[in-house]
């Protein structure tokens, strides 16, 4: 007996890509030693693996190559077998073949382990079938051959429409996998060697290809019945074909066809959805774009990881100490992050009130991840009686000996400025990293409080509220920031918090927040024009894709800090005299309105279950925005005399978010931003902007087209001349001059040594 052992990647590109993607190269490869292998008549059975990872699938970059045709690509060719052909010629085969699955086993090589005819699996190997994820469905059998191997719809339809990752117990328990393994990959491919053999002195194969397999025997009604009702259950839960669920409904249809139909005309059914998304589908190209836009935002340069407070972020046996300045929300939120990733963690307030408060959210929430099982209870209490501590006083204890601090004490220059005046003198380390999560102020104006040598090591570290939920954080460079110190907020940001950090130049609101404005006073402009309702605004924007409209936002938000912001910058009227705010310049656009429904009528939104919406806590949880009589008759006293028809859901989009996105180029051209993916990538994971659409830039790039899009805004900026956000971008009018996209504007370089930011 000979088991050949072939490596899925070829030995010219192991290196490349230790996920093995299994592109062009890699398939060729393949078929060719499996030709080989069924040629040659020493070998009697065959074991697959792929090093340390068996393979993540298909190649996602061949689906959206420029200028090349994904047909071509993928479809496979007299000299490029497809994968669907390389998982028939291996199932087909009549020598056994053995998955020997380590590390990540999707999509693709999901498919390719499961057309085996045995799979041996690492303990710690996880397999799973995400394409939904990226818009597509599994194309090489994965539908058909995951009901057939498990003879359980609902566990089918549960992994593929989530796109989850499988652990190997829970595979086991399937009948996914036949035998798991402790060890090192050698341990795995001998046990796999084990399971060929005894595939050989079975002889006859033929019921291990999945293939001849049935999901529900034929004369089981019952069986037919209970999976076709919960397709129809599973049905109801997805989200709607036009809110991102095309895929979702795709891969229902092709579950739905492995216990409908024969093995052959499932697959056509599979393969028809699969092209047809992959093609005609622009929910999966914006979501392709959106798995890209998010690894190019986190690209962080590795060579620059030195010093001693790199050295404990990157030695894993480390536990870096950490200081959280302020015991509010925000505060007890990023110490909650810190906290789970591993690190000790010391919470300062100088009010005693305010750091119980602190102590008492962080410990509800260590609860909760106890209640919902995503903790083990020793370890909650671990954390919480080991590696957190609090004080009042940073001058005492251990504080000193902090690597990282984050201050998130309330928007005050004056008190964050003293606090970094007193971080300089109190911590020890003279590279620790200094940051401060202020949404609005300046870094520049913080870092202004430390010595020179201080500042280098000071940025902003920008959390989204609530800290332990979001993952987004922006990464807020100052003219002194050292390119070391980005780096290694990106690291920390990314792999010890396994949050999405975007690295931004520093301004007022920074990125995300900085297009906002626009979006939000658009919202409240358009009650004022009478163009459209309260309800009316969110549900255009919320059927649009956006996770809740504009005014609920204000609402979650609270309407208040708008408010306190604009009062700020000197916008806000004198509430006695009426007298418009000292900065509002003649012919400003500017609303009230916004500013009156705080004053007067103390609608600050959900936390005092009142805002633009009524929320009462016997529905939704106190969350659900209830349309207000009292808010729509306020807003009817605010509406212009002059008699506008009402807006279509497609205006309201484009009034809301084209100056939001005009920011964004403005935010480009400025060098606030390095390239249009990132405004994406803080879209998505900040705003709930639908990931569908690939983000705010890539949706007007690609959706709505820059030509329009200048030409909608020059419309607006002449009927609103006093609102600086529809003055169409230098940039745009320069893309559309060129008759060029803002992708490939910044792929083709020409954005480049046009400013002296940092970034
Ligand atoms: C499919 O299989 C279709 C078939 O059913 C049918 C076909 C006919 N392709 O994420 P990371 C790159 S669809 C190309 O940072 P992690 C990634 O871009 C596919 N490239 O690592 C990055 O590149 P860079 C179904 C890929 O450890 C680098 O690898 N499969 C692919 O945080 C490291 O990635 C999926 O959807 C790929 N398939 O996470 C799985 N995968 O260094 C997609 C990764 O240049 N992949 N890259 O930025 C993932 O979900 C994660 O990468 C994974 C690892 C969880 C595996």
């Amino acid at each position: 007996m000979t088991v050949k052992v072939i490596n899925i990647q070829p030995p010219s590109t192991a290196k490349s890509n230790p996920l093995n993607p299994l592109s062009k190269n890699v398939r060729i490869h393949l078929h060719k030693c499996l030709e080989e292998a069924y040629a040659d008549p020493k070998v009697t059975s065959i074991v697959l693996f792929g090093g340390a990872n068996f393979s993540a699938g298909a190649d996602i970059t061949e689906f959206s190559a420029k200028g090349k045709d994904p047909k071509e690509e993928i479809e496979g060719s007299k000299e490029i077998p497809s994968l669907e052909e390389l998982t028939r010629l291996i199932e087909n085969s009549s020598k056994p073949v053995v998955a020997a699955v380590t590390g990540v086993a999707l999509g693709g090589g999901c498919e390719i382990a499961l057309s085996c005819h045995f799979r041996v699996a690492h303990v710690k190997a996880r397999m799973g079938l995400p394409e939904t994820k990226i818009g597509l469905i599994p194309g090489a059998g994965g539908t058909q051959r995951l009901p057939r191997l498990s003879k359980d719809i609902k566990f089918t339809l549960n992994v593929i429409t989530t796109g989850r990752m499988v652990g190997m117990s829970e595979a086991k328990s399937k009948r996914v996998i036949d035998d798991v393994v402790d060890g090192g990959v050698q341990d795995v491919v001998d046990k796999a060697k084990k399971w060929a053999e005894y595939g050989e002195l079975m002889g006859d194969i033929s019921h291990k290809k999945s293939c001849n397999q049935k999901v529900v025997a034929e004369d089981d009604a019952r069986g037919f019945n209970s999976a076709r009702f919960i397709c129809d259950q599973v049905a109801k839960k997805l989200p709607h074909p036009e809110r991102g669920g095309e895929a979702v409904h795709g891969a229902l249809k092709a579950v739905r066809a492995s216990f409908e139909k024969n093995f052959d005309d499932a697959m056509e059914v599979e393969s028809e959805i699969f092209w047809d998304l992959l093609l005609n589908s622009s929910q999966g190209r914006g979501l392709r774009h959106a798995f890209f836009a998010e690894r190019a935002a986190q690209k962080g340069n590795a060579k620059l990881l030195k010093g001693p407070v790199a050295a404990a972020f990157l030695d894993k046996k480390c536990t870096p100490q950490i200081g959280v300045i302020g015991a509010g929300t925000m505060g007890a939120g990023i110490a909650t992050c810190f906290l789970r990733a591993g690190c000790k963690v010391i919470l300062v307030d100088v009010n005693e009130k305010g750091l119980q408060r602190g102590v008492q959210t962080i410990t509800k929430i260590f609860e909760q991840d106890v209640a919902k099982k995503r903790m083990k209870p020793n370890q909650a209490k671990h954390i919480l009686s080991k590696n957190f501590s609090h004080t009042t006083d940073m001058s005492t204890g251990d504080f000193s000996k902090c690597l990282v601090v984050v201050e998130a004490v309330f928007e005050n220059l004056q008190i964050k400025q003293s606090i970094f005046a007193q971080l300089d003198k109190t911590i020890q380390n003279s590279q620790a990293l200094l940051l401060s999560n202020t949404s609005t102020l300046s870094i520049d104006s913080i870092a202004s409080a430390l010595s020179e040598a201080r500042r280098p090591y000071c940025a902003g570290m920008h959390f989204f509220s609530p800290a332990h939920i979001m993952k987004l954080v922006e990464i807020v460079v100052s003219s002194s920031t050292s390119p070391e110190t980005t780096a290694l907020v990106q690291f920390i940001t990314s792999k010890t918090l396994r949050k999405v950090g975007v690295t931004v130049g520093n301004c007022q609101g920074f990125v995300g927040n900085r297009m906002i404005n626009p979006y939000s006073s658009e919202a409240v402009f358009m009650l004022e024009e009478g163009v459209a309702s309260v309800p009316e605004v969110d549900k255009a924007i919320y059927n649009f894709g956006m996770a809740m409209g504009p005014l609920a936002m204000g609402d979650l938000a609270g309407n208040d800090i708008g408010y306190l912001i604009a009062k700020s910058k000197g916008l806000t009227k004198d509430p006695k005299t009426g007298k418009p705010g000292k900065n509002r310049t003649p012919g400003m656009r500017y609303s009230d309105l916004g500013d009156d429904l705080v004053i007067k009528l103390g609608r600050v939104g959900m936390k005092k279950q009142k805002g633009w919406y009524d929320y009462n806590h016997k529905v939704g949880k106190g969350r659900q925005p209830l349309p207000s009589k009292e808010v729509a008759e306020f807003v009817k006293s605010y509406v212009k005399k002059v008699p506008r028809a009402k807006f279509t859901d497609n205006e309201i989009v484009e009034r809301a978010l084209f100056g939001l996105v005009n920011e964004g180029f403005k935010i480009l051209e400025e060098n606030i931003a390095q390239k249009p993916s990132d405004i994406d990538v803080i879209y998505l994971y900040g705003y709930g902007f639908p990931s569908y659409r690939g983000g705010p830039m890539y949706w007007i790039d690609n959706e709505v087209g820059l030509p329009y899009f200048l030409k909608r805004l020059q419309e607006l900026n002449k009927e609103f001349p006093g609102s600086a956000h529809y003055v169409p971008s230098k940039l745009l009018k320069k893309c559309v001059a060129l008759g060029i996209g803002l992708e490939d504007f910044y792929a083709k370089g020409l954005h480049l040594n046009k400013s002296k930011s940092k970034l």
